[in-house]
């Protein structure tokens, strides 16, 4: 396989040592898939932060969201009726629960290496009974002096996209779920095509279908419509069980470049990238057939659930070649490297 990624040497940018709990009976488990975007003359990232409680010996427990603030959910591990196969989710009695609760934290940077917290500017939390297991991997588009964040919002009801905007990060409007369950990976289009908002999303069928790229269109950025499965997983390649969009796509001369993440039956998750018509972004006009970016580094294949690159937030340099690429690293650190979008079109295959 081909891996056309330069990480940055001071890889891992971020680890849970670096920052502090949001509470203080939690423990920071993962922080991983940042969104980014350019703010106040600085490369800001929204990072997300998984937590849950010290873990104790023969028990797993958990932190949800409730009205009056955190719960944690006890459960023997001996108990016949938990399955914790998977480091991410548990069931148990037949529910399913994530064993870390998320939020979305800003950092910042003036030089795209080296990330701090801003002081001043809120935490991102679950709101309401349809985030209560949390909010993660937040996509930012910046459209005509607005930022929109799309994230996924997690509950006992489902997986789903929920929408918030801003424009000075320390005031938000919350424009609930705008993509029901199951739905996440949705990413806006920095730019209106014919008049309309587009987006990358990623609906899952259990049945008939599979975990497909979708794009959908909108009058305001709320509310979509016209969906198209335009994506599909590959048999026998390294995206044969689940593909997502990542960031919002790149306009470049040639189309708009999605660079996205793919996984196998074997839940490692590699990059990948497709092009989209310009005028016409249900149209993919070209796919890698390789990945352009493997899991190979030791902070890459382990740590809370190894042998992942996935990505939700990049920089394209005014040079217009070079993009970094943010990305969680093992589903615990956040990392960054640096690719030629001219290398990427080398790599693409067009139909
Ligand atoms: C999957 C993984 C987890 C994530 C949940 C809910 O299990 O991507 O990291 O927490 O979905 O989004």
């Amino acid at each position: 396989m081909k891996d056309i990624a330069k990480r940055f040497p001071e890889n891992p940018l971020l680890s849970p040592t670096d920052i502090l709990p949001s509470h203080k009976d939690l423990q920071i488990a993962c922080i991983l898939n940042p969104g980014v975007f350019r703010f106040d003359g600085k490369t800001w990232m929204i990072i997300r932060v998984a937590e849950r409680p010290e873990q104790k010996n023969n028990i797993i427990s958990f932190p949800i969201l409730t009205q009056t603030g955190i719960e944690v959910v006890e459960i023997s591990k001996n108990d016949p009726e938990l399955d914790c196969t998977d480091a991410r989710v548990i069931n148990y009695k037949g529910v399913d629960y994530l064993t870390t609760l998320s939020h979305l934290r800003l950092m910042c940077s003036h030089d795209g290496v080296k990330f701090h917290e801003p002081e001043g500017y809120p935490l991102l939390i679950g709101q309401g009974e349809l985030e209560s297991f949390g909010i993660e991997d937040c996509r930012v588009a910046y459209i005509e002096g607005i930022y929109y964040l799309t994230y996924t919002a997690v509950s006992p009801n489902g997986v789903g996209v929920g929408l918030r905007t801003t424009v000075d990060w320390k005031n938000f409007q919350s424009h609930g779920m705008i993509l029901p369950p199951h739905n996440k990976d949705c990413a806006i289009f920095e730019e209106k095509i014919n008049g309309l908002f587009y987006a990358l999303h990623r609906p899952s069928s259990v049945a008939i279908g599979g975990n497909f790229i979708w794009i959908a269109s909108s009058p305001d950025g709320i509310h979509w419509g016209n969906h198209h499965c335009i994506l599909k997983t590959r048999k026998g390649f390294w995206d044969s069980a689940r593909i997502g969009a990542g960031a919002s796509p790149i306009k470049t001369a040639k189309g708009w470049l999605s660079i996205y993440h793919g996984a196998n039956e074997n839940h490692q998750y590699c990059l990948g990238a497709f092009l989209m018509d310009l005028e016409n972004p249900i149209k993919v006009i070209a796919r890698t057939e390789d990945p352009v970016m493997v899991a190979t580094q030791e902070y890459e294949l382990s740590g809370f659930f190894g042998h992942v690159v996935f990505t939700n937030g990049h920089m394209v340099d005014p040079d217009g070649d070079t993009v970094t690429v943010y990305y969680g690293a093992a589903d615990e650190f956040v990392c960054g490297a640096k690719f030629s979008i001219k290398e990427i079109f080398s790599q693409l295959r067009f139909h």
